[in-house]
């Protein structure tokens, strides 16, 4: 007998109680929030779908890992351990701890950024761009086009547009562009993924131009799981060898280890050049802790070496896209726009077509959110003018084509009547769309504004 449905490769040992609010509370809680989903009480959130970092389910042997955390100042067993699964998964010699994802951003920035910089990426990240331009760089984005369009089906919407990086060389000089920052399962763009074949196109361009390619790799389990799906050549490869074959394309990495990996803290920055891993080591003394630890414990480093490990099985990659495809696929049968191809952490719905009757001066992306967070207990977040932000230099808002609503769905957390419950949420909000007002900011914050700001409804 051949089983082709999927199920997850694990069953559940702890559980954690949820509680479902009424309507009225729902109300209080957003008003009180300002309509922002990021300032709600997670106690008031009934399916939280805000995010995937840090919210992940870590297994029996990364809770066991825990125990055998090596507190030690200097030199914890935990260390080592990490480093060398970061040398035997992903093939980066040097591994620097940090706090979180922005802690490693931080660092790359301030040692390989000079003021004047340009810094190409697929896509801008929140955290990523803002750290490039506080050390003195402009973004620029270098995606293809149809990462820009909800509805194109590309199945490698990550990919990089060649002919922008290299009219961006022709116009500043290669010598202004100390590195382009390649994203696997590019965030923004709806968890989308880049191919083999692009990266190494990228790879040939970048040699002939002595550009570095320093890589995000946040998500590169789940854009590898794609690659096996989806380029030619790939099939009978395992999700670990092809992550192997995609790091050894890059120069170095950064990596939230609070999503793939599975661990509620924690990230690293990955080098593969002694010079920079040096330069690299002397801030992050400074900003995050001794080059052993970091800014993370030592049970946080060994749950760490565990999770990569777990985060590169096959059937523990075809169980998770199982699931957001499943939630993916509800959503596309029921008629409600999202973007294609489904992603691979999230579900992203497409407010602008959900809401036409809003323009996006009325933050359409952040009144969908927090209308389902009303509707149903289901908690979002707003992907696009708000996240976008204003360029620092001329502080206007930077356009945003995506104005989406981000279900992200956290690993191994959540089972299939969650998500059964969390489309038909939105499926019913669809119905009564038109109703649903635009808001303004009555709180801007200066920079990352989408975590702090807050809204009223627009008269
Ligand atoms: C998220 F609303 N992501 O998706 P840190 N690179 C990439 C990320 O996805 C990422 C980081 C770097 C989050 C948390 C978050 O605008 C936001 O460990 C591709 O969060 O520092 C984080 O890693 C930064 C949510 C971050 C946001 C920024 O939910």
């Amino acid at each position: 007998m051949t089983i082709t449905s999927w199920a997850e490769p694990y069953k559940i040992k702890m559980v954690e109680l949820i509680r479902m609010t009424s309507r009225q509370e729902r109300e209080k809680a957003i008003r009180e929030a300002g309509f922002n989903t990021f300032l709600l009480k997670s106690e008031d959130v009934y399916i939280d779908l805000l995010t995937d970092s840090g919210v992940g389910a870590m297994s029996d042997r990364q809770w066991a890992g825990m125990m055998t955390g090596d507190e030690a100042y200097a030199g914890s067993r935990n260390f080592y351990h990490l480093e060398e699964t970061i040398r035997s998964c992903y093939g980066y010699k040097y591994t620097l701890p940090t706090h979180q994802g922005r802690g490693a951003e931080h660092i790359l920035s301030k040692i390989m950024i000079k003021p004047g910089d340009y810094v190409p990426g697929n896509m801008y990240f929140t955290t990523t761009r803002l750290h490039q331009e506080l050390a003195g760089a402009t973004f620029v984005d270098v995606i293809i086009d149809e990462a820009h369009d909800p509805v194109s089906d590309h199945p490698f919407k990550g990919n990089v547009d060649l002919a922008k990086v290299t009219a961006l060389i022709e116009r500043v000089g290669a010598e202004k562009i100390p590195y382009i920052c390649v994203a696997t399962c590019v965030n923004m763009a709806g968890g989308q993924p880049i191919s083999l074949a692009n990266l190494r196109a990228l790879r040939e361009l970048c040699d002939a131009s002595g550009i570095k390619i320093m890589h995000d790799m946040t998500r590169v389990a789940e854009n590898v799981f794609f690659i096996q799906q989806r380029e030619e050549g790939y099939r009978d490869k395992t999700v670990a060898e092809i992550t192997h074959e995609l790091c050894s394309l890059t120069d170095g990495a950064t990596m939230s280890a609070k999503k793939d990996a599975m661990v509620n803290i924690g990230g690293f920055l990955a080098l593969n050049d002694e010079i920079l891993y040096e330069q690299a080591c002397e801030q992050v003394v400074i900003y995050e802790g001794l080059h052993t630890y970091g800014g993370m414990a030592g049970r946080d480093m060994e749950a760490l070496a565990i999770g990569i490990r777990e985060s590169l099985c096959d059937d523990h990659m075809r169980a998770r896209i199982g699931q957001v495809e499943y939630l993916g696929k509800k959503l596309i049968d029921a008629g409600v726009p999202i973007v294609r191809p489904i992603g691979g952490h999230a579900i992203f719905l497409d407010a602008r077509a959900i809401l036409p009757h809003l323009s996006q001066a009325q933050f359409p992306a952040q009144a969908l959110a927090a209308a389902l967070y009303v509707e149903s207990g289901v908690r979002t977040m707003e992907r696009g003018i708000v996240s976008a932000g204003r360029n620092p230099e001329t502080g206007a808002n930077y356009g945003s084509r995506l104005e989406l609503v981000r279900m992200t769905i956290p690993r191994r957390v959540y089972t299939q009547s969650h998500m059964d419950v969390a489309a038909e949420a939105v499926i019913d909000l669809m119905e009564r769309a038109e109703q649903i007002r635009g808001l303004e900011f009555t709180y801007e914050p200066s920079c990352l504004r989408f975590f702090m700001g807050r809204f009223k409804t627009v008269a």
